[in-house]
C-alpha cells in the first residue's frame, strides 16, 4: 500500500480518475507533477507538488498549485498504517484535506465531492494492492503481470 501511495510519479497507477502524469521522477520535497484527468469531470489538468515523502513513519503530503479545475489550495496528508482488522493484518490508510470553498458552491458541496474522489482513489487503492500482494513471491519480487 505504501509503494503505491508514495509514488508521486505516477499516481495513475490507483487514481482511476487520472490518465497520465508527467514529473521529473525524483521523490525530493518540491518536485513539480502534472496530471491530467479523465473526461466527465469539472477538470482537465492539475499541477501538484510534493510537500512531504517520510517513509520511515509513511506519511506522504502533495499541494496542488494550479490546474484546470476548480480545487484551489488543495492540500492533503495521507499516512500509512499496519493493522490488525476484524482478526486479520491488514492496512489502515488515513487521509486529510484542506481545499478552498469554490465560489458558487457550499462547504457541504465541496466536502462531499472531495469525500466522493477520495473514497473511489482508497477503494481501488484496496483493489491494485491486494492484485500486487497476490502476485508478488516470497522474496518481495512483483512476478510481471499488467495491473
Ligand atoms: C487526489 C485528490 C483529489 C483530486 C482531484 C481530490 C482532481 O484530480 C480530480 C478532479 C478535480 O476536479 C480536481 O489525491 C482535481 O487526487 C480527479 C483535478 C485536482
Amino acid at each position: 500500500v505504501w509503494s503505491l501511495v508514495r509514488s508521486f510519479d505516477q499516481p495513475q497507477k490507483y487514481k482511476p480518475f487520472i490518465s497520465e502524469c508527467t514529473s521529473r521522477g525524483d521523490f525530493k520535497v518540491g518536485t513539480v507533477r502534472e496530471v491530467n484527468v479523465r473526461s466527465g469531470l469539472p477538470a482537465t489538468t492539475s499541477t501538484e507538488r510534493l510537500e512531504l515523502l517520510d517513509d520511515e513513519h509513511r506519511i506522504f503530503g502533495v499541494r496542488i498549485m494550479g490546474g484546470d479545475h476548480r480545487l484551489r489550495n488543495y492540500s492533503s496528508t495521507i499516512t500509512v498504517h499496519p493493522e490488525t482488522i476484524e482478526g486479520r493484518p491488514g492496512t489502515l490508510v488515513i487521509e486529510s484535506f484542506v481545499v478552498d470553498v469554490p465560489d458558487g458552491n457550499t462547504t457541504e458541496e465541496t466536502y462531499y465531492f472531495v469525500q466522493y474522489l477520495i473514497n473511489c482513489n482508497h477503494n481501488c487503492l484496496a483493489d491494485v494492492s491486494e492484485k500486487i500482494a497476490l502476485h508478488t513471491n516470497s522474496s518481495g519480487q512483483t512476478n510481471s503481470v499488467e495491473w
